[in-house]
């Protein structure tokens, strides 16, 4: 397989003035007519080839000008179609057969529930025409699509309707033309049989938008909360940074083959269904805030993504990094601008901390690809967005906004570079930013120590923080800002003032100061510091960093109980539960007996009993992190060990707080319909926080029971669905079995109804995870159906998965090679799980060392595949 570079980079030695585009719809005979006006553009290396990008369709005809090529007149193979124009400018028109029907990948024109839809990102257009396949080529795009009218009743595309009409044989057809420019990464067309909902939204300078949501017509009672969730993104993005909607219509269309969550071609979104449909009685508050964010996400890409667009893939992180950002903020201001930043923060640790650590680790702007869709990662989304963020906390909010404005103003309709964002960022606020590349190009999660000195007779206090990247001084130093703030042991917050030659180094914030850190090691020193103070470290985490503190019990728990900033109060709960179980794993490992720290304990009954606390901090305060977090403290992981000591912990806290933790459930039953609304949402999350506890005790099944039959909406029904999936008793099997009554026609809620016996805790989980493979409604063509028990398999059923014997990891491996021959890349996502096997004991090391040969070993591998596991083998 080829290797891509980005020092490879070359402008495009063509341009395509515009494209027009008709599509003669067949199930197993689609044919394509294209039409570009093409001009030569010199790049540095003068050559005149026209090389075109191609791949899994039929070259019928091309023609120049006119005439008709003869196959002297060009070069074709798998990849490529290269011609030798000798005119500057000239008219190329190419037609090309494919079968929609038969393609499974999911990438470039394909089927789903008899409909026809596209996904072209990142390579995808060369399969449905010869083309300039580069985000680099805009072009202005003219669609026509004729089909069959019974059939296809709705024929959609990008930008307008300009003209529609029957035909005879039954056909019609639609065209479409879009008046920006874009690169064919966001190209679409929609035929099908869809039911719509509409409403409009009057943008902040005056104009109507037509807003269409298309559904298969048994979900268009599930519309709602998108459209609304829409609606709330376009006010967002006109009130935090002035950017109006361009067209006047938006569609989304909801299908349920989707590789991804959504793609925001532009004006005509494609999502998985997963992201759109929710009534209270089919989806929790996590779908619901789910659907709220990437309604948001494919939104904001219109600004962030389709105006300015990347100049090359290696640039994913220019626009997902800060479209990210943008819909963390947007939920954040939706919800609670804290309980959001803990999530993410949670996320973030448990999937992208152990990528940057593992053998596919790769910077936010990757240097090579072998298959790009495998760079679609948590890296280049989710700490693309802290780098980010890293902006807007050294420059603040309105230093930001003036960044994006010059941003817009320097680019609008251009591909460009992180460089580009990084200088419109500097210079709009006349600072120095260049040290900022550094976060762009190395890989691995810093680690900054943090180390203090107080000096009782001068009264100072010294702070020296000191970075390393992959346990060495970096290469390049970060610069890393870290926001600290001070109490004293008796929670009192202290305000310290700076030394004065530390002024251009530090900023204060509020009740913080900002540090800003950009050598190897630096030391912040404080004056007139009367005594030692309590020091809340990484406040709102404002940085994508391991923060190790000199902090010890004592601190952690003032800083858990009484610390300003609700996220450090909630590390500081992490941390002390952290203690608790590193000191538990000892424990088992020499055989003694498992305790409570006892200084967790306490803090635990102390937020459970505080009343002042917001519910959902209180609710995540409560939570125990999870077992794969507490693994990541350690070098070579103490699988048997954690799992006891995670057990032991959710088991003794329940015992010990079970009176409080009930009447807690108790007081938050209420008896009213679903809302999606912050309280509502924080009683739920705790309550169902307080019931996976109580669960714990046998006695209290029964809660759980009566909660699942009370069907009050699904955040509930799940949560107690899921308590109950592992005990292996005749209640559980009970409700498991009404569940699938209830639900089994709903493919969305199917799919919860799988993903809760893939997770399930229980000692034969590979016989259950056969049966859901064998069970009539699990298809392999549905990448949800295939996530909901592969992929929870391999990542949240971490002590099932991790059984010695091996047999997870065999399991696994056998259905990624049977998914490779279907589609490429939803194997190769499922291989991460694998991929960390260095990490393992011995045992376990060869078993998942083999498994993965075993995959390399299969003929015809992808590349996707191939990329994975060789570099998870390297
Ligand atoms: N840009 C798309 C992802 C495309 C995936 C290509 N394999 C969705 C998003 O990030 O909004
Ligand atoms: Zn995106």
């Amino acid at each position: 397989p080829v290797t891509h570079y980005l020092k490879d980079y070359q402008p495009s030695n063509y341009q395509i003035d515009s494209i027009e585009l008709t599509f003669d719809l067949d199930p197993l005979a689609t044919r394509v007519t294209n039409v570009m006006q093409m001009t030569f553009s010199p790049n540095a290396s003068d050559d005149r080839r026209l090389v075109l990008n191609g791949q899994k369709i039929t070259l019928l005809e091309c023609w120049i000008n006119g005439n008709l090529l003869s196959a002297e007149d060009y070069d074709l193979d798998d990849e490529f179609l290269t011609l030798s124009p000798s005119l500057d400018a000239f008219e190329l028109k190419i037609v090309t057969q494919c079968a929609p029907q038969n393609n499974t990948s999911l990438e470039g024109l394909y089927r789903t529930s008899g409909n026809y839809c596209t996904q072209c990102e990142a390579l995808g257009f060369q399969t449905i025409t010869y083309y300039l396949d580069r985000p680099d080529v805009l072009s202005f795009f003219t669609t026509k699509i004729i089909a069959d009218k019974s059939q296809n009743a709705v024929l959609l595309s990008n930008g307008n309707l300009v003209e529609a009409s029957d035909l005879p044989d039954g056909k019609h057809y639609a065209v479409w033309h879009d008046p920006f420019k874009k690169p064919c990464y966001l190209f679409a067309l929609v035929a099908g049989n869809l039911s719509l909902i509409q409403d409009t939204y009057q943008t902040m300078d005056g104009r109507l938008v037509d807003l269409r949501i298309y559904v298969e017509p048994q979900n268009i009672d599930k519309c709602d909360h998108a459209m609304a969730s829409l609606k709330k993104s376009m006010q967002w993005d006109e009130e935090r940074y002035g950017l109006v909607y361009d067209l006047d219509i938006y569609m989304i269309v909801a299908v349920d083959d989707f590789n991804m969550g959504a793609m925001e071609n532009k004006g005509l979104n494609v999502f998985n269904s997963k992201f759109v449909l929710a009534k209270p009685e089919t989806a929790t508050d996590v779908d619901y805030e789910g659907i709220e964010s990437v309604i948001a996400h494919e939104y904001f890409h219109n600004w962030t993504g389709n105006r300015v667009t990347c100049r090359d893939w290696f640039q994913l992180t220019l626009k997902e990094g800060l479209t990210v950002f943008r819909d963390q903020e947007f939920t954040g201001d939706m919800l609670s601008i804290p309980v959001k930043r803990i999530e993410d923060v949670k996320r973030l640790r448990s999937n992208q901390f152990p990528e940057d650590a593992g053998p596919m680790a790769h910077p936010i702007q990757p240097q090579s690809y072998i298959e790009m869709n495998n760079f679609y990662t948590m890296t280049v989304y989710e700490k693309g967005a802290e780098v980010v963020r890293l902006y807007q906390t050294l420059l603040g909010r309105d230093g930001f906004r003036k960044g994006m404005d010059l941003y817009f103003q320097r680019h609008d309709g251009q591909a460009v570079t992180v460089e580009d964002f990084r200088n419109a960022m500097a210079d709009a606020n006349h600072v120095d930013l260049s040290q900022m590349q550094a976060w762009y190009v190395q890989e691995g999660t810093p680690v900054v120590t943090a180390k203090t000195h107080y000096d009782a007779k001068l009264q100072t206090l010294t702070l020296s923080l000191e970075q390393t990247l992959k346990g060495k001084v970096p290469q390049q130093p970060l610069m890393i800002p870290v926001l600290i703030g001070f109490m004293g042991y008796d929670g009192q917050p202290l305000t310290l003032m700076p030394s004065v030659q530390d002024k251009n180094s530090l900023e204060e914030r509020g009740d913080s100061w900002l540090l800003k850190l950009t050598e190897p090691k630096q030391d912040f020193i404080f004056e007139q510091v009367a005594t030692y103070p309590v020091i809340s470290y990484l406040r709102d985490f404002s940085a994508p960093i391991i923060l190790k503190t000199p902090n010890a019990l004592p601190e952690l728990e003032v800083l858990a109980q009484y610390d300003s900033n609700a996220f450090v109060r909630w590390e500081s709960m992490q941390a002390l539960a952290l203690a608790s179980m590193e000191q538990g794993v000892s424990a088992y490992q020499q055989q003694q007996p498992l305790t409570l720290l006892p200084s967790f304990a306490a803090a635990f009954a102390s937020v459970l009993a505080d009343s002042s606390l917001d519910l959902s901090l209180k609710a995540l305060a409560l939570t125990l992190p999870e077992m794969t977090y507490v693994a990541d403290q350690y070098t070579e992981i103490p699988l048997e060990a954690i799992q006891a000591v995670h057990q032991f912990t959710q088991q003794a806290l329940a015992e010990k707080f079970s009176q409080a933790l009930l009447q807690t459930y108790e007081s938050l039953q209420v008896n009213e319909p679903y809302r999606y609304e912050k309280q509502a949402i924080a009683q739920r999350k705790l309550k169902n926080v307080c019931l996976k506890y109580l669960a714990k005790l046998p006695q209290n099944l029964a809660i759980a029971v009566n909660q699942f039959e009370q069907k009050s909406n699904m955040t509930d029904v799940l949560s107690a669905l899921e308590v109950l999936s592992h005990h292996q008793t005749a209640d559980s099997a009970k409700c498991l079995q009404a569940f699938y009554q209830d639900w089994s026609k709903d493919s969305l809620v199917l799919d919860k109804w799988f993903s809760i016996q893939a997770a399930a805790q229980v000692p034969d989980i590979l016989a259950q995870i056969n049966q859901l493979l064998q069970h009539p409604d699990f298809k392999y063509t549905n990448p949800n159906r295939v996530r909901s028990v592969l992929g929870v398999f391999g990542r949240l059923n971490w002590v099932g998965f991790h059984q010695a014997s091996g047999t997870g990891y065999q399991l696994l491996a056998e259905q990624v090679i049977k998914l490779n021959g279907i589609n490429p890349q939803i194997a190769s996502r499922l291989v991460a799980p694998l991929s960390h096997w260095k990490r393992y004991d011995s045992g376990r090391r060869l078993l998942m060392r083999q498994a993965l040969e075993s995959i390399l070993a299969t003929e015809n591998l992808s590349k996707d595949v191939y990329e994975i596991v060789s570099r998870s083998l390297a």
